[in-house]
């Protein structure tokens, strides 16, 4: 049957990796082609994306690609949301762009959500208050850079105008920016206006997998493409693209996509935008086809990784498999933390501000490695299962299991735990859902793959999941009332 070569960009906050897929209606294989590092980089105290790094690394990527398979057609990127360059007048890129996690955004939002009333926002773009959002980020920008911008490109976006000089927004990506009106598909102009931010800058609105263009003439070269290679906005949200490659197979489906972030949520024809759900900050992003990514951001395995740098550059000697099988055999429940504190979102220093988190709480102050880790892990699983509960409850959907995907499925003590808490069956797997989901939107685009539920399917018969079923042992209830916030 017929086989169609495609390249996945999947760009995450510690690293980028290109990857060639081959998909047939019965069958995808992937090799990752290459990997590099993402390495923020703080300039005049402001902590940045090193742009021309990344291209690099994406062109890299593509010339290897294209010398493993000379029939290399489509290439699709996906990168983390919110974050964006500004293109001026002349085309090019005005400096590098600002790391989410920089303190340039503090306070913002409080004042915004003052202003404005919670109401107001969430009715409109039915997003959760992050104070990284984009409307914050642009809020915080510089007078002058935002005057002279012309175009407001996302990650993706820009790593696509850079490839090919076309402009655009694709739409899940798009509707991370907290400027995107989710019940009309279109930007929040009103709002936009409202907040005082320009709208001459935000480029027209593509849907998933419909935009493709060439590679610009001058890059063929490096990239050993003879001018066939098209660029495709494919889900560029990689959240949206791991959701797009979750392996169920029916209705009733909770997922967790699990990297820096833990992404946990439902998948909804229609966004919930009622008083409890923005009481519960859950947001409505747009998934492929133009369905609802109705989700919270808990923390993730940024902590973990923040620990394991921090006690690295200390000259200690860790690794991550031994401190797991340590942290495994720790009490259980013992130090918990709330899993969506804010304080955990800026880097460096995180072992001891899990420690003042602990003793702030009240709990016992984790003092070793493997009891610092038992504590991120268990507190993780608590918020994997209160968010997964609350998801139920807002949107009025049973949820029978729950899909782990990321690379954090192949962290077999937290699929573990997540299932305790939860007490639902863990489907863990796939590790390379992003890429994935990347490729499944390219090969539907070119007629390879029908629809959403067979694209899913695929993943089911084609690619590793390991089920994890909750033990009884340990009582997890007390820790799972509803989030307050
Ligand atoms: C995951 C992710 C989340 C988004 C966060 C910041 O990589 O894209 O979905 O909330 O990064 O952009």
């Amino acid at each position: 049957s017929e086989t169609f070569s495609a390249a996945a960009v999947d760009l995450g906050a510690s690293s980028g990796r290109v990857v060639l897929g081959r998909v047939a209606p019965d069958q995808i294989e992937f090799d990752v082609v290459h990997r590099f590092r993402n390495e923020p980089i703080r300039r005049s105290g402001t902590l940045h994306w090193n742009f021309d790094a990344l291209l690099e690394g994406v062109i890299d990527g593509l010339r290897a690609a294209r010398s493993a398979e000379s029939g290399l057609e489509s290439v699709g990127i996906d990168t983390w949301a919110v974050d964006y360059g500004l293109i001026g007048d002349d085309g090019e890129l005005i400096g590098n762009p600002v790391n989410y996690r920089d303190s340039r955004t503090d306070g913002i939002m409080e004042s915004v959500r003052e202003r404005l009333g919670d109401e107001r926002l969430y009715g409109v773009t039915g997003l959760q208050y992050l104070p990284f959002n984009t409307v914050y980020q642009l809020l915080a920008e510089d007078e002058d850079r935002l005057a002279t911008a012309s175009s407001l490109l996302l990650m993706p976006d820009l790593l696509s105008y850079a490839l090919t000089g076309a402009v655009g927004a694709e739409r899940t990506n798009a509707s991370t920016t907290q400027m995107y009106d989710v019940t009309r598909g279109e930007w929040a102009v009103d709002l936009i206006e409202e907040l005082g931010l320009p709208t001459r800058i935000l480029p027209p609105i593509h849907n998933t997998g419909k935009m493709a263009g060439a590679v610009l003439p001058g890059l063929r070269d490096r990239i050993g493409d003879d001018g066939r290679l098209q660029v495709r906005a494919v889900a560029s949200h990689d959240t949206a693209s791991a959701v797009a490659a979750v392996p169920a197979t029916a209705d009733g489906f909770a997922y967790i996509s699990c990297g820096t972030w833990s992404l946990v949520g439902i998948e909804l024809d229609r966004p919930v935008l009622t008083a409890e759900s923005v009481a519960a900050n859950f947001t409505n992003e747009v998934g492929v086809d133009g369905t609802i990514r109705y989700l919270r951001n808990v923390m993730g395995l940024w902590p973990l990784q923040e620990c394991i740098r921090t006690w690295k550059a200390d000259g200690d000697r860790v690794r991550l498999d031994e401190l797991l099988d340590a942290a495994g055999r720790e009490p259980a429940l013992r130090s918990v933390i709330d899993a969506e504190s804010p304080d955990l979102v800026p880097p460096d220093g995180m072992p001891s501000r899990i420690r003042k988190l602990c003793a702030d709480a009240g709990r016992p102050v984790p003092e070793s490695k493997p009891a610092v880790v038992r504590c991120i892990m268990d507190s993780l699983a608590i918020g994997h299962a209160r968010t997964v509960r609350d998801a139920a409850r807002l949107s009025g959907r049973d949820v029978e299991v729950v899909h782990l995907v990321g690379g954090g499925s192949q962290n077999r003590l937290l699929a573990q735990l997540t299932a305790d808490a939860t007490g639902l069956p863990v489907m863990a797997g796939p590790t390379e859902a992003t890429a994935l989901g990347n490729l499944l939107v390219q090969a539907r685009a070119a007629g390879i793959v029908d629809g959403r539920a067979e694209a899913r399917a695929l993943i089911a018969a084609t690619q590793p999941v390991e089920r994890f079923d909750p033990r009884s042992d340990i009582d997890w209830s007390p820790w799972l009332s509803p989030t307050p916030k």
